[in-house]
């Protein structure tokens, strides 16, 4: 809860849609985890551009781990990943994380991975010096039609002989090309992240303060006025389908959602915080018999001023599900589930009600 953190007071949750890349010969690190299905799990928050991935980035330097998932199959993503996954419900054995196997991320360059809905069969692992341990699961699925970040760490991998051989990278692994997936009317033809990056000089991942100013071009006009060109969905607007590919995705086990902290959150006893899935009671302020009941007592209430309201509309518009109990603390026990006590703020409210 918000008094409990140290820092990060107001973060909520990121949803992340976990696109699963199966590995298709475990060599190395991973070999000892034959005969398991393994998959690299990369975190997205564009589900419906994956039609043109054409690689998988990690970062050479990060610390990797490969865990059980509950289905059987194995998960390779970075720790503190693995620490939301055990408590949503995602991990074979809950609230405790138990690697098999720890790897750094150059242990895994040129793994082969079969990708869902791209073009192209085998996808490969490749670095990229900007993926960060603290954002998703260190494994990022490449579109670089449509992210120019994809665009140009790939760009430098094709142009730089000494940056593959220091990662044991063949040109065949590189020799990909940005798939058109979306059509921007702006961008007319021309593919979205390749020709931004082309206007604005953008020759490697090295220009960080032009491709900021790039994503925002790219991603902005994509998701608004973008319309998906290829597959199941195509002439339809990525908006309209976007929810749509992300179900058909987790439908076919293709991909699973995870959600982590917005932002980095600590609590008063010094830990990193999680986002975990658990029982909660609600108070339903949304139920439409309570509403009318507020709203109907709100319109014979002299608020002597139209701002307050509209303040009160706007809060009894948005109010659905709110929580109201805590497993600790003072205060009175709830009555039908006596392991909760019920939340100060809620008891203010009735006490204020009376
Ligand atoms: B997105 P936000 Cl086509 N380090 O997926 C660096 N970048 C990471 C990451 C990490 N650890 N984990 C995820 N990401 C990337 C596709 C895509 C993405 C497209 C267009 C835009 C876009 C293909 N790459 O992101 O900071 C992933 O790239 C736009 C922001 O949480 C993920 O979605 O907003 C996105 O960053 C999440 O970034």
């Amino acid at each position: 809860m918000d008094h409990d953190r140290s820092s990060g007071e107001g973060v909520g949750p990121q949803e992340y849609t976990l696109i699963k890349m199966r590995v298709q010969e475990l060599h190395g690190k991973l070999a000892s985890l034959a005969p398991k299905v393994v998959f690299l799990i990369a975190a997205t928050l564009r589900p419906e551009t994956m039609y043109g991935q054409t690689n998988c980035w990690l970062g050479p330097d990060l610390n990797y781990i490969a865990v059980e998932a509950k289905n059987g199959n194995v998960y390779v993503c970075t720790k503190r990943a693995a620490r939301n996954m055990v408590y949503q419900g995602m991990l074979r054995v809950e609230n405790k994380v138990l690697p098999i196997v720890e790897m750094k991320g150059y242990e895994l360059m040129g793994t082969k991975l079969t990708a869902p809905l791209t073009s192209y069969k085998t996808i490969y692992t490749l670095p990229m010096m900007t993926v960060k341990e603290d954002k998703g699961t260190g494994v990022v699925t490449s579109v670089p039609s449509d992210a120019p970040d994809d665009f140009a760490a790939l760009i430098d991998l094709k142009n730089k002989p000494a940056l593959r051989e220091k990662y044991g990278i063949t040109e065949e692994m590189v020799n990909v090309e940005p798939v058109p997936i979306i059509d921007v009317p702006e961008f007319g033809t021309l593919i979205s992240a390749p020709s931004v990056c082309q206007m604005m000089g953008i020759k490697s991942q090295n220009d960080k303060e032009k491709l900021v100013e790039a994503k925002e071009k790219v991603y902005l006009r994509g998701f608004y006025e973008g319309t998906l060109i290829i597959g199941e969905f195509k002439g339809k607007k990525v908006q309209e389908v976007k929810k749509a590919i992300q179900e058909k995705l987790v439908k076919a086990g293709e991909a699973e959602l995870y959600q982590e902290p917005e932002k980095q959150i600590i609590s008063r006893s010094g830990d990193e915080c999680v986002v975990a899935l658990c029982d909660q009671w609600y108070l339903d302020y949304g139920e439409s018999e309570w509403r009318k009941q507020v709203e109907q007592s709100l319109s014979d209430l002299d608020t002597y001023h139209g701002e307050v309201r509209r303040n009160f509309e706007a809060t009894i518009d948005w109010l659905k599900g709110h929580t109201c109990a805590r497993t600790y603390g003072l205060g009175t026990r709830l009555p039908w589930d006596e392991k909760w006590v019920i939340e100060s703020l809620v008891i203010l409210v009735s006490r204020l009600r009376k």
